[in-house]
């Protein structure tokens, strides 16, 4: 299989923060030849901010437009996009790299990410990702980007989901009839398998998105925001990727939020490196087996 890889370095447009830092630091400790040694022909893009950071919007607006340059770019040459990514707002660049019509999400995070302006406290635009995908704010800004079609809260799951703030942003996740699998203690807190098994009654397309602070502190203390205790193992994540890979074809996937300035002893790039392994392995196959 073709991969092309895909390197965002940047939090949410902001090429200052350490996060920016990540996909080339996984490039250079040899991502590229994980995947070749796969047998697979692998190929590097850069989507740059390209100019000074304004503000989180309109500099995250510029990103993802590249973002979404190299995606398009990808599928058209039959390669699969593993995108490497400063922050989880690369997801709105990646999603509109491509007709998503029909195509799920698998999202792995320790926080809901589905704030809006009217619930945060934080202010934080990542805190918003998946709101902005579900249609619920800055659609505008979605728009400028690419392919904006809103993906219904009924074909998205997310696990390892754990912090979740304020209480208004849990209403909304639960109201919103995303399927979210919390993780507590560093066990699923619901059934991995059968939530993607009635996800496939609904979708045969997956994007995969993995914040890498949906894992446990012990395997990735290299995150953009503090770590919460608890979250998915190495193993955990390994049987949800090859569970996903075998029911869906894989369209895209993300590697979200390493920071390797926090990663002292190189645990986290390990992890990240262990995933685009893993994905390698499995989305090469993903798209032999459909649910339907
Ligand atoms: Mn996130």
């Amino acid at each position: 299989m073709d991969i092309c890889v895909i390197q965002v370095p940047s939090y949410a447009g902001d090429e200052r923060h350490p996060s920016s830092a990540g996909p080339r630091r996984l490039i250079e400790a040899g991502a590229m030849g994980l995947l070749e040694d796969q047998g697979h022909r692998v190929t590097v893009e850069l989507a740059e901010q390209g100019g000074p950071f304004r503000d989180t919007a309109h500099s995250s607006a510029g990103v993802n437009r590249k973002v979404a340059t190299a995606v398009r770019g990808a599928i058209a040459a039959d390669a699969f996009p593993l995108v490497l990514a400063g922050s989880c707002v690369t997801a709105h660049g990646v999603l509109a790299g491509f007709d998503h019509a029909g195509c799920g999400i698998v999202w792995i995070d320790a926080h809901g990410d589905f704030n809006t302006p009217q619930t945060t406290v934080s202010g934080f635009f990542p805190g918003m990702s998946l709101a902005v995908i579900t249609g619920d704010c800055y659609g505008d800004y979605w728009a400028q980007i690419g392919d904006s079609a809103p993906v219904a809260g009924d074909v998205i799951v997310m696990f390892g989901v754990r912090e979740v703030s304020p209480e208004a942003e849990r209403e909304r996740l639960e109201r919103s009839g995303i399927q979210v699998v919390e993780w507590r203690g560093g066990r699923p807190q619901g059934d991995v398998l059968a939530t993607l098994d009635i996800l496939a009654t609904r979708v045969g397309d997956v994007y995969l998105h993995i914040d890498l602070d949906g894992f446990a502190p012990e395997v990735a203390p290299g995150v953009v925001d503090e770590p919460v205790p608890g979250g998915l193992s190495i193993a955990d994540a390994e049987a949800i990727v090859r569970a996903t890979a075998g029911r869906f074809r894989l369209r895209a996937a993300t590697l979200a939020t390493f920071n390797p300035e926090l990663d002292g002893d190189g645990r986290t790039s390990q992890l990240a490196l262990r995933l685009m392994e893993i994905i390698g392995e499995c989305a090469d196959r993903s798209g032999d087996r459909s649910p339907f």
